[in-house]
C-alpha cells in the first residue's frame, strides 16, 4: 500500500510545511477556506526535503506540499507548488472563485505573477544579501531594483482597486507573504503607499493572522557560528 493510499477519508489534509513565505500562503488559503489540516514539519534548515519520503511527494524538494486524503473520486492527492495548490483548494472548495471566465483569468494571472516574478525575485533577494558566501553587488543590486520594479508594477494595480482582482482572492494569499517582508529587501513599503494599505486590509483578515502564525513555533534563527552556518548554506542551498 503506498504512502497516499494509507490515509482515511476523515484525516485532515496534511500541510507538509516550514513556516517561510511560500508555506504561510498554504496556511492562509486552509485558515481561510475553513478546512481541517494538521502541520507535518519539514525542517528545511536540516534538508528534510531531501527525504525519500518527502521526494515521493514533491521531486522538485520545495515546501509546501498538500496530501489530502479525501481528493478526487474519494482517493488521497498530493499536490506540490503553491500555485497549484492554491487553485486546486479553491476548485475544492467554491470558495474564492470568482464566478466569471474574465474574473477568474484576473485572480489567475496575478496569482502566476506572483508565482513566477515576486516569489523568485524576493527569494533571490534575499539569498544574495543574506545567505550568499561572499557579496556579489550586481547580483544583489539586480534583485533588489527588480522587488522595487516589482512594488510598482503592484502599486499602479492597485491604484483603482482594494484587492489585486476582484474581490479578495488567492491571488492576494500568494502575494502578501512575500509583500509582508520586502524591508528585508532594502524597500520601504511607505514609498509605496496603496501597496502598504492593501497589505494592512490583508493582515487584518483573523484567517491571514492564524496562518502568518502557523508553526511559529518551529522557526529557528539561521546559525551564527561559521561552521554551523556554511553547513546550513550546504544543506538549503543544495551546495553539496
Ligand atoms: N515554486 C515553489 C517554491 C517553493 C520554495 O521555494 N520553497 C522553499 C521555502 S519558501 C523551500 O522549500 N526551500 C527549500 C530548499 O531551498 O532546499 C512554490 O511556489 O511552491
Amino acid at each position: 500500500m503506498t504512502q497516499l493510499q494509507a490515509k482515511s477519508l476523515q484525516d485532515p489534509i496534511e500541510l507538509h510545511y516550514w513556516p517561510t513565505p511560500n508555506g504561510w500562503k498554504i496556511a492562509i488559503a486552509l485558515e481561510e477556506m475553513g478546512l481541517p489540516y494538521r502541520i507535518v514539519p519539514v525542517n528545511i534548515g536540516q534538508g528534510h526535503q531531501f527525504t525519500p519520503e518527502f521526494l515521493h511527494l514533491n521531486p522538485n524538494h520545495r515546501i509546501p506540499v498538500i496530501v489530502d486524503p479525501n481528493g478526487p473520486g474519494g482517493q488521497p492527492i498530493s499536490v506540490f507548488e503553491s500555485g497549484a495548490i492554491l487553485q486546486y483548494l479553491r476548485r475544492k472548495t467554491g470558495l474564492f472563485y470568482p464566478a466569471s471566465e474574465r474574473q477568474r483569468v484576473d485572480v489567475e494571472q496575478w496569482l502566476y505573477w506572483q508565482v513566477g516574478g515576486l516569489g523568485p525575485m524576493c527569494g533571490q533577494a534575499g539569498h544574495f544579501k543574506l545567505y550568499a558566501p561572499e557579496p556579489v553587488p550586481y547580483a544583489i543590486e539586480r534583485y533588489t531594483r527588480e522587488v522595487g520594479r516589482l512594488l510598482g508594477v503592484l502599486e499602479r494595480r492597485l491604484a483603482d482597486r482594494d484587492f489585486l482582482a476582484g474581490d479578495y482572492s488567492i491571488a492576494d494569499m500568494a502575494c502578501w507573504p512575500w509583500v509582508s517582508l520586502v524591508k528585508n529587501y532594502d524597500q520601504d513599503i511607505k514609498a509605496f503607499p496603496l501597496t502598504q494599505a492593501w497589505s494592512e486590509r490583508v493582515q487584518q483578515r483573523p484567517a491571514v493572522q492564524r496562518g502568518r502564525l502557523a508553526g511559529a513555533e518551529l522557526v529557528q534563527k539561521v546559525p551564527t557560528d561559521p561552521e554551523e552556518l556554511a553547513n546550513w548554506r550546504r544543506t538549503l542551498f543544495a551546495q553539496r
